[in-house]
């Protein structure tokens, strides 16, 4: 069966990057995969827009005012099923996380292993990030292992794999951030989570979007709400997506384009 999959990219002002970002996503690496990109741009002044459509960008879709990653997130997953996705993917549009590597994120889905990826830049390697911001992610990763009783290694990734069930039933209950409530939401509704070790680089251009207090005054009490709340199990469909359980041939990453 044929999958899908949806590309989509949360971007504030990232004329500087994204052009970069969506020319490294692999295209044609599986006969049986199709991979269209959709931006989601939320709210920027920039040139954003006509960059990401000159570097082949397939759908746009833009917030009049900006809303905040969390908000940018929740309507990427809810457009990509709009628009026919099987399995949705979130990339940053920073150009820090490894485009080229979304073959081995989409790996564990396409086996019937996972229905949601984390890429792991703890499990991977990091250039370039500070210590404060190395420390902060230590600490709400470890809090998300208490909460869950689970061992994960980079809770604040900006590369990951939805199964369309995992698309439908996420919930991203505050607009300024998506990072862990929806770890916490999808994990206790029964998705299996994966990561996979990637490359992270630091951003070269553009502005971070974390700020530290706006982080812990708004990303704390989200995380106690989200764990909080009652949330229903998922039955879930593990072989939904699945190619092929032995290894694919044609499965090959491009490494670059
Ligand atoms: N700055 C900003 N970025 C946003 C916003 N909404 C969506 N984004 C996008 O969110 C993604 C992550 O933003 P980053 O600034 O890289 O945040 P981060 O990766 O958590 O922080 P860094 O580790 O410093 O890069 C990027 O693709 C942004 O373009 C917003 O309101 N402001
Ligand atoms: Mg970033």
């Amino acid at each position: 069966m044929k999958q899908h999959v949806i590309v989509f990219l949360p971007a504030h002002n990232e004329e500087h990057a994204i052009g970069e970002v969506i020319k490294q996503i692999p295209r044609h690496f599986h006969s049986n995969v199709r991979v269209s990109v959709l931006v989601i741009d939320d709210g920027s002044t920039d040139r954003t827009v006509e960059v990401a459509k000159h570097y082949g960008a397939d759908y746009v879709y833009s917030f009049t005012e900006n809303q905040g990653l969390g908000a940018a997130v929740r309507k990427g997953l809810s457009h990509s099923l709009e628009l026919g996705a099987d399995i949705g993917v979130m990339l940053d549009a920073d150009n820090e996380y490894p485009a080229w590597q979304l073959p081995e994120l989409l790996d564990p889905l396409l086996r019937g292993e996972a229905d949601y990826v984390m890429g792991s830049r703890f499990k991977g390697t990091i250039d370039g990030m500070r210590l404060h911001r190395r420390l902060g992610n230590y600490c709400f990763t470890f809090l998300q292992s208490l909460l869950l009783q689970k061992w994960i290694y980079d809770g604040q990734s900006g590369m990951r794999v939805f199964s369309k069930q995992a698309m439908e039933h996420g919930e991203i209950i505050h607009d300024y951030n998506y990072a862990q409530v929806l770890t916490l939401n999808l994990v206790r509704k029964g998705f299996r989570v994966k990561e996979v070790p990637i490359a992270y680089q630091v951003r070269s251009t553009g502005e971070s979007y974390i700020k530290f207090k706006a982080y812990v005054t708004s990303v704390l009490p989200a995380i106690m709400k989200e764990i909080m709340r009652p949330v229903e199990k998922v039955k879930i469909d593990e072989n939904a997506h699945v190619l092929a359980r032995n290894p694919i041939p044609d499965f090959v990453a491009e490494k670059s384009q």
